[in-house]
């Protein structure tokens, strides 16, 4: 279809103002609102996400481009919810509590995005309670901490031990990345999944919620 290959393009070159309008044009014209997301706006990020991962592109385009995809969503939402389209899977996101670096954070909360799934964005400097209490609320699969500092990677600990004592260990999936990341680190407080960058931290995060 022309009009989805256009919102794709036009994603990609990070032209908000053309999304948001070709997207109100395939409204307008009947589409549903889940095939503009699928059809359109996923394929766009998906390839945005693949060249990041190659390092073809960097941070500024990529951050261009969630701007443009969000324009558009931004429109799609209240029909999804009215067609009662569910969301993937429930994502919980947050930099970890002394931490305020967000910028790779909402790297990973976009591509997330761009793969259908809902994140619930606590923001930084949270709580590894908070993580929890939300996760319970929500119904969550997966909690997904980010961290930048040597010193604030224990954090993580703290959000295993949490969730442990709060006996909902088994029902998610603790997801964790950041620049000082390691597996050896993920492996040894006992979380579930690390991934180096926020295309493949989407990607393990889809699979989760499809399996
Ligand atoms: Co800060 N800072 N900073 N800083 N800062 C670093 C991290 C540092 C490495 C710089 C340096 O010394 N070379 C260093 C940490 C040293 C260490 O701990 N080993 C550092 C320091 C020391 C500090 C302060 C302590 C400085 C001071 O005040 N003395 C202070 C701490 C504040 C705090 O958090 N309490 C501080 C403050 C800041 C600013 C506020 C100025 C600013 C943050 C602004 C913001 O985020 N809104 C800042 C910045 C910008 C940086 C650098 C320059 C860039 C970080 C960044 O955004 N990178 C950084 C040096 C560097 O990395 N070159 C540095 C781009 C971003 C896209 O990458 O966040 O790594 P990143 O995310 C990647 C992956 O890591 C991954 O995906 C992303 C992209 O694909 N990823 C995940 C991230 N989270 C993930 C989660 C996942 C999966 C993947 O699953 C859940």
């Amino acid at each position: 279809m022309g009009i989805l290959n256009d919102i794709s393009q036009k994603l990609q070159q990070g032209n908000a103002k053309a999304v948001k309008e070709l997207v109100q044009k395939a409204i307008d014209d009947g589409m549903k609102a889940q095939t503009i997301l699928e059809e359109g706006l996923m394929p766009g990020m998906n390839i945005i996400g693949d060249k990041f991962k190659k390092n073809e592109i960097y941070v500024p385009e990529v951050l261009i481009a969630a701007r443009a995809m969000n324009a558009g969503t931004e429109l799609l939402r209240p029909l999804l919810i009215e067609d009662g389209v569910e969301s993937k899977g429930k994502v919980i996101l947050g930099t970890v509590k002394g931490d305020l670096h967000d910028i790779g954070k909402n790297l990973v909360r976009m591509m997330m995005e761009g793969k259908g799934l809902e994140v619930i964005d606590l923001g930084i400097d949270v709580d590894a309670q908070d993580f929890i209490e939300a996760a319970k609320e929500e119904k969550a699969q997966i909690i997904a901490c980010s961290a930048l500092l040597t010193t604030t990677m224990t954090e993580m600990k703290a959000v295993v031990e949490a969730a442990e004592d709060a006996g909902i260990r088994d029902d998610v999936t603790i997801m964790i990345g950041g620049a000082p990341i390691t597996d050896a680190f993920c492996e040894s407080i006992g979380a579930d999944i690390y991934k180096p960058d926020a295309a493949s931290a989407a990607e393990a995060a889809a699979e989760v919620c499809s399996a």
